[in-house]
């Protein structure tokens, strides 16, 4: 499958190499190797870092099921007889973890029927792939089979980036993207500038490849990577494991970044040989000059980067972030102190480990080693200890090689081979509504509820190691790392700093695969989706736009600082509606902090004059008496997932506008695609005067072009107003969706 793509993209990279170092009059970096073999059309195509759209054709898109329900309802919307690209469905974050995998796993099979009866029949029908509940996490079983280096991989899912790892870009875009690729047309995406990683030395002790990420998110914080492709080199990165690469890129999301990439080296080509993939190993092996950068770019690449930073593994201290956001970080050793001060509960009450970006055999293995140390001082875990595995693979080789009883013998759970805790899918048990308390993860998220549904948990994160360690202190006042601590038998003790392998000495195990492969000819099998479901239904078309400006709409909410999509639609229980637009709109704005009321996701019917209203119930009522409203937001707004679900609900709820200081990517992407319009306020202190009860114009819509600012009248409740500047990025292309209501609307 992959050897196939590669052949073909290998084939053609010298040629198309030639001609954009000619064009640019420069060398490549890797990213432009990437970007300029999947150009559409190369020749017509203009390139310039932060301006220009460039339509690509990925070599495959993969998606999951919570991404994916939407993503092929679109698709379907398209009347394709077949995906145009190899395209895969993966089950992995509807499984919720309660009593263990198999038990876990079973329940969502029963529980969720619905929702995998409609996704296996739509991938048969279509020439997809299927991974069965239970499978793995999309990014392991990507990283595992599908990705390889030079690919170009987009993912309905924000951490696909992942696929760095091996190598390639792996892009994470909402499921409007995904629809598009399958129904054949190219990707667009905002040509990324780059940011070049230098790495030197190597890491050793405590310190991992979650430990370079952590410490990149504390120095570029959530927005520094915003339309901008991390690119690792340097000597230090051919120390890295394959799958650490893939940490350090997974988590790269949390930058805000489009994705991240290391260089071609030994590193992959061991990860693939030890994934049954020796045939691609050789192939990139002898292409290796195209899959990294041109010579010229790692001898001077303050000319080739828009921006630089080194980091020198050799210094770099293990870190935890949080809480509530990956960017508020320090090392290890500073947070015993900060945690006093600050008041933050020092009882950590859960330990979790795992998950897309942290349970490669290198992390479990290191794990297992901190977890010994403590059963051989006669210890158990204080906290409550969960494990969640990133795949089959991973699951079986885990068991076979003892880590498993390890984590038991500690008194941890293993969970399935699923998002979990990760995602909300976590009963957790001593957790209370209204009580802080805190829990260390190895996750990549740790947004207020993210993982139990509890605003007020304090949620931080930090390698699997340090946070086996911390399981078994459950202390946050505590340093692990450095500090000695008692055994059972009441003597001192250091945990020495973890030791593991990179890959099984004795090579994976195989568990059941679960792959399910599409048909050869779908044209006569149907989708099933009952008509009575309570959790898919078919989609209706957004309405056009009636070629009229917004007059007077009412504001529906101005949320204050960080809004990430699990403020505008959290997951936890509300996953089982993502088939259901009408039901899961319900959720809207559920977890966002208004700038007029203190408790989240509350607001004013401003033409009731009734509070204390959900925004949903608010945005229900405007609608059902015809009125379209806007939304204000802060920085970054819509930071975090990729789910289009916080574009679609406030679109089917008829919010026209979104206005902002600034924008995450991929939400941006979202808002365009379902017909909103996604505006910047010009000056960032406009925010201030957008109060409760303004009336908002927006006009001139009918000259909208690109890069012209659109002009916003507030019309204030004495009957004054005032007009300000917006600035917006669409291009003529998304005026088209804008106009025609919708992205799908547009192509029909
Ligand atoms: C996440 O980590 O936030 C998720 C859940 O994987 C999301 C996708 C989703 O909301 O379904 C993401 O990262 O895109
Ligand atoms: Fe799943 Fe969490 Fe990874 Fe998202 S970040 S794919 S929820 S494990």
């Amino acid at each position: 499958m992959s050897m196939d793509l590669a052949k073909k993209l290998y084939a053609k990279m010298p040629e198309v190499f030639a001609k954009a170092r000619k064009k640019f009059g420069r060398g490549l970096t890797l990213a432009d190797k990437i970007l300029v073999s999947h150009a559409d059309n190369f020749d017509a195509q203009t390139w310039e870092r932060g301006k220009a759209m460039l339509a690509l054709r990925p070599d495959r898109v993969a998606m999951q099921d919570a991404t994916a329900q939407m993503a092929m309802l679109q698709f379907m919307q398209a009347n394709k007889k077949k995906a145009a690209v190899p395209s895969t469905i993966h089950c992995d974050h509807l499984i919720r973890a309660e009593m263990g995998s198999a038990k876990d796993l079973l329940r969502a099979m029963d529980e969720n029927k619905e929702v995998y009866n409609f996704l296996a029949s739509a991938a048969k029908k279509y020439g997809i792939g299927f991974w069965k509940p239970g499978a793995g996490i999309i990014h392991q079983v990507v990283l595992e089979n599908y990705a390889f280096p030079g690919c170009l991989i987009i993912g309905t899912d924000s951490h696909t980036p992942n696929g760095g790892g091996l190598g390639g870009l792996a892009i994470g875009v909402g499921g409007a993207d995904a629809g598009e690729v399958m129904a054949g047309l190219p990707w667009e995406v905002l040509h990324p500038k780059l940011i070049g990683v230098r790495l030197t030395g190597k890491l050793n002790g405590w310190a991992s490849p979650k430990d370079v990420i952590l410490y990149l998110c504390g120095l570029l914080t959530v927005k520094g990577g915003t339309n901008k492709i991390v690119e690792y080199f340097g000597p230090g990165a051919e120390t890295i494991s394959a799958t650490g690469k893939g940490t350090i890129c997974n988590m790269g999301a949390e930058l805000g970044a489009t994705t991240s990439v290391f260089p071609f080296d030994q590193k992959m080509v061991a990860y693939m040989n030890i994934t049954d993939r020796a045939d691609l190993a050789n192939l990139a092996q002898s292409h290796k000059d195209l899959l990294v950068a041109d010579s010229e770019v790692y001898q001077s690449p303050e000319k080739y980067y828009d921006q630089i930073v080194e980091v020198d593994l050799s210094k770099l201290e293990p870190h935890v972030v949080g809480p509530h956001t990956p960017d508020l970080a320090r090392p290890v050793s500073k947070l015993a102190a900060e945690a006093k001060e600050k008041g933050y509960p020092i009882e950590l009450k859960a330990a979790l480990i795992g998950s897309c970006t942290n349970s490669s055999y290198e992390d479990i293995s290191r794990s297992a080693h901190i977890a010994r140390q403590g059963l051989k001082a006669g210890l158990k875990a204080k906290a409550s200890f969960l494990v969640s595995p990133g795949s089959e693979r991973i699951y079986h080789t885990m068991k076979r090689d003892g880590f498993l009883d390890t984590f038991e013998q500690l008194g941890g759970t293993v969970l399935s081979n699923s998002c979990g805790p990760c995602i909300g899918q976590w009963k957790r048990a001593d957790g209370v509504k209204g009580k802080a308390d805190s829990i260390v993860s190895s996750f990549n998220r740790n947004f207020p509820g993210r993982n139990d549904g509890i605003s007020e948990t304090l949620s931080f994160l930090a390698s699997p190691e340090v946070v086996t360690a911390y399981a078994i202190t459950g202390d946050l006042g505590f340093d692990p790392v450095n500090q000695t601590l008692k055994g059972a038998d009441g003597k001192e003790f250091k945990f020495q700093p973890p030791q593991g392998e990179e890959l099984p000495a004795k090579g994976f195990a195989k568990g059941e695969e679960g792959f399910v492969a599409p048909a050869e000819n779908g044209e006569g099998l149907t989708v099933d989706i009952p008509s009575t479901s309570e959790r898919l239904q078919l989609l209706q078309p957004f309405p056009r736009w009636d070629g009229k400006d917004f007059e007077k709409l009412p504001l529906l909410i101005k949320t204050k600082g960080k809004t990430t999509t699990d403020h505008i639609s959290p997951a936890g229980p509300w996953l089982k509606f993502r088939g259901h637009l009408d039901k899961i709109s319900d959720n809207m704005f559920l977890g966002a902090n208004s700038a007029f009321t203190s408790e989240p996701g509350k607001g004013t019917n401003v033409l009731t004059g009734e509070s204390n209203l959900t925004i949903a119930q608010i945005a229900r009522d405007y609608k059902a008496k015809g009125i379209g409203s806007v939304v204000v937001g802060d920085e970054n707004y819509g930071e975090g997932s990729s789910r289009e679900h916080a574009a679609m609900s406030p679109r089917f709820l008829n919010v026209r506008v979104v206005i902002t200081k600034s924008f995450a990517r991929i939400h941006e992407t979202n808002l365009k695609k379902q017909g909103i319009l996604a505006l910047t306020f010009a000056d960032p202190k406009d925010y201030d005067k957008i109060e409760q009860q303004d009336r908002i114009s927006v006009t001139g819509l009918n000259n909208l072009v690109p890069g012209k600012p659109v002009q916003v009248t507030i019309h204030k409740a004495d009957g004054k107003s005032l007009t300000i500047q917006t600035n917006h990025s669409i291009t003529e292309q998304q005026i088209a969706w804008f106009k025609a209501g919708s992205a799908l609307n547009a192509l029909n």
